[in-house]
C-alpha cells in the first residue's frame, strides 16, 4: 500500500540519485545555475554568507549530475550589473535556471531579458523563495518559460524529463508544483506538490558547480539544513516549504563528513527552527555531529528550551545562537502571531547565557501596532541585553499575511512596485521602509541606530588574527542597490 502521496516513481528516482557514488553523464545538454546578487548588508565578520555556496542551488545542482547533465552555477553575486552577461557566461549554456530571492526581481528580469535576447529557444527555469511566493506575477513579467514551485528536487526532474522529451514525461500540466506557460504565453499554475516524507531522499549538496570552489577547493563556511520547514504560522514569515521534516541524524553525519573534503570550520545551520524538538537534537548532536570538528550556529525560537540542550549544544562546539525575538511588546507579538512572550525571552537569553553560549537577537521594528513607547523599551532592552544584535524595518515578504495585510491596508500600492521596492532593501539605518505605524521617519531612523548599535563586530572567531574577513570589512558595507525600478 502506498502510505506516501509522494511514493511516485519520480521519488524512487530521487532516491536513487541520492545514494549513488558516481554520477555518468548521460546528455549532452549543458545547465546553468544563476545566483544572482543581494544588497543585503551583513555586519562584519559574516560576509561568507555572500560567498559560500547555498544550499537550494547546490542541491538543484546535485539532482540534474545524477540524471547525466553537465551543470555548472553562473555566480553573479558579486556582480551587481545583469548586462555584465551578455555576450559571456550565458553563451555556454543550453538551459538556464534561475534561483530567485526576495530582493532579485529587477536582476533576474534583465538577465532574463538578455539570455532571451541571446536565444529567444533557450529555456529558462526559475525556483527559489520568489518566484514560489508569487508565482502568477514573476512568471508574467519575466520572460521566463518555467518556475519550480516550492520544494525544487522532484519538480526539477519531471520537467526535465519534458525538456529531453524522455519517453516517460509527463504532459507539463501533470507536473505537481510547476508554472509554465502556454502557446499563447498565459502563465498556467499546476497544483502544489506535496512535500516529500523523507528528507534522506535529498543528495547532498554539490560545492564542486561554484566557480569559486572549482578555484580554491575550499569552503570554511557551509550553509546546511538537517531539516525543513517549521510548524509556526507568523504573520512576518515566509515559507517555501511549510511542512516540517527531519533528516536523520545518520544522513547528517554521512553529509557533514562528505563535505569535510571542502574543509570546513563553521556550519550555519539554515534550519528555520533547529530546537523543534529537543530529542530529536540531542539525538542529532549525538549521532551527527560527534567527533566532527566544526563550529557552528543556529536559528531558533525563543521556547521549547532547557538547559540540558543549550549546555548539549555548547559541548558539541556551537558558537551562537540566534533567536527571532522580532519585538519585546506583547502586543506586536500577538499581531505577528509569534506565540512567545516576552518573559520567554528574557529566559531563553539567561539560560543560553548560562550554557556558555553566545545569544544573537533577531528584532524588526515599525511593525503596525508600534508606538514611541514600545520603540523606548526595545531600545533599553537592547542596551541591557548587549549581545549580537541585529534589526530590520518592518518588511512584507511576498506571500505572507503581513504581506496580503499591507495591500489591504494600501500600505504597499503596488505589487511589481513592491518587487523594486525589495531589492533596494539592504538591512541598514537609511533603508526606505513601508510605513505601518504613522510615527515620524526620524523616530524609527533613531530607534535603528540605536539597537543596532549593539552589533557585536565578530560574531564567529572573534579574536583570531588570521580571519580573512577582518581585512575587508568595509567593503561589505557598501553593497550596492542592484538596479532602481
Ligand atoms: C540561509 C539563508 C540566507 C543566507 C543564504 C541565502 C540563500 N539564498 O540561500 C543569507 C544570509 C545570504 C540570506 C540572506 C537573505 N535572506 Co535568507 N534565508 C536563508 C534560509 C535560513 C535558508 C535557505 C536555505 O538554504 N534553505 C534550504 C534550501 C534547501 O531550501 P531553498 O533555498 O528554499 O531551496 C529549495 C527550493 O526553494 C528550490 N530552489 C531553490 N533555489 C532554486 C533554484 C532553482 C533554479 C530551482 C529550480 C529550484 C530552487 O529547491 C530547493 C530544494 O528543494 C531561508 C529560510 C529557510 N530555511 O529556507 C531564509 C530566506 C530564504 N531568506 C529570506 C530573506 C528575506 C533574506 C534576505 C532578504 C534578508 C533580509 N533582508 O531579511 C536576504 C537576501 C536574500 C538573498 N538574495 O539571498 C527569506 C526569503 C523570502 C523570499 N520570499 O524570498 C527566507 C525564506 C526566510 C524567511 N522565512 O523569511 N538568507
Ligand atoms: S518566524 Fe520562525 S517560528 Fe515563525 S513561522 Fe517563521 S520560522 Fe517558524
Amino acid at each position: 500500500m502506498n502510505i506516501y502521496p509522494d511514493n511516485t516513481q519520480t521519488y524512487a528516482r530521487l532516491l536513487k540519485i541520492a545514494g549513488a557514488k558516481n554520477f555518468k553523464k548521460k546528455h549532452n545538454l549543458k545547465i546553468g545555475i544563476l545566483v544572482p546578487p543581494s544588497c543585503f548588508v551583513v555586519p562584519c565578520g559574516w560576509e561568507f554568507v555572500h560567498r559560500a555556496p547555498f544550499e537550494g542551488p547546490s542541491v538543484i545542482a546535485a539532482v540534474l549530475k545524477g540524471m547525466g547533465f553537465t551543470v555548472a552555477v553562473l555566480d553573479q553575486r558579486e556582480d551587481f550589473d545583469p548586462g555584465s552577461l551578455a555576450g559571456g557566461p550565458l553563451k555556454k549554456v543550453d538551459i538556464l535556471m534561475v534561483a530567485t530571492y526576495e530582493d532579485s526581481f529587477p536582476f533576474i528580469k534583465r538577465a532574463i531579458q538578455i539570455a532571451k535576447d541571446e536565444d529567444s529557444n533557450r529555456p529558462v527555469i526559475l525556483g527559489g523563495p520568489l518566484v514560489t511566493s508569487l508565482p502568477k506575477l514573476i512568471m508574467q513579467n519575466t520572460l521566463a518559460d518555467f518556475a519550480v514551485i516550492g520544494e525544487g528536487e522532484l519538480t526539477t526532474i519531471e520537467l526535465f524529463d519534458h525538456l529531453i522529451k524522455s519517453k516517460i514525461a509527463l504532459p507539463l500540466k501533470n507536473i505537481r508544483g510547476l508554472s509554465w506557460k502556454n502557446a499563447q504565453g498565459g502563465v498556467m499554475i499546476n497544483p502544489r506538490r506535496i512535500q516529500m516524507h523523507n528528507l534522506d531522499a535529498v543528495p547532498f549538496q554539490d560545492f564542486s558547480v561554484w566557480p569559486s570552489v572549482q578555484k580554491t577547493g575550499v569552503v570554511p563556511e557551509i550553509f546546511m539544513t538537517s531539516s525543513r520547514g517549521c510548524p509556526g504560522h507568523c504573520t512576518f514569515c515566509f515559507r517555501a516549504m511549510p511542512l516540517l521534516r527531519y533528516k536523520s541524524p545518520l544522513r547528517v553525519r554521512r553529509e557533514l563528513l562528505y563535505l569535510k573534503r571542502y574543509k570546513y570550520r563553521f556550519a550555519w545551520w539554515s534550519d528555520l527552527t533547529f530546537i523543534d524538538s529537543k530529542p530529536r537534537v540531542h539525538k542529532l548532536l549525538d549521532q551527527a555531529f560527534r567527533g566532527i570538528d566544526f563550529r557552528w550556529s543556529c536559528f531558533t525560537r525563543v521556547d521549547g528550551l532547557d538547559q540540558k540542550i543549550l549546555k548539549h549544544m555548547r559541548e558539541c562546539n556551537c558558537d551562537i545562537v540566534m533567536y527571532g525575538f522580532e519585538s519585546i511588546t506583547e502586543k506586536i507579538l500577538d499581531y505577528f502571531r509569534k506565540k512567545v512572550s516576552r518573559s520567554q525571552i528574557t529566559r531563553a537569553i539567561l539560560l543560553t547565557r548560562q550554557a556558555g553560549l553566545k545569544v544573537g537577537g533577531l528584532f524588526i521594528i515599525g511593525a503596525p501596532g508600534e508606538t514611541a513607547a514600545s520603540l523606548k523599551r526595545t531600545i533599553a532592552f537592547c542596551k541591557k541585553f548587549k549581545e549580537v544584535t541585529r534589526v530590520k524595518y518592518m518588511s512584507a515578504l511576498p506571500g505572507t499575511p503581513l504581506y496580503y495585510d499591507a495591500l489591504r491596508r494600501g500600505v504597499i500600492k503596488n505589487e511589481l512596485e513592491h518587487l523594486y521596492f525589495l531589492a533596494k532593501e539592504r538591512s541598514v539605518e537609511s533603508d526606505q521602509f513601508l510605513d505601518f505605524t504613522g510615527l515620524p521617519e526620524s523616530v524609527l531612523r533613531k530607534a535603528y541606530r540605536q539597537i543596532n548599535r549593539q552589533i557585536e563586530v565578530r560574531p564567529y572567531e572573534y579574536d583570531n588574527p588570521e580571519n580573512d574577513y577582518l581585512q575587508k570589512p568595509h567593503a561589505f558595507k557598501k553593497r550596492p542597490f542592484i538596479i532602481s525600478s
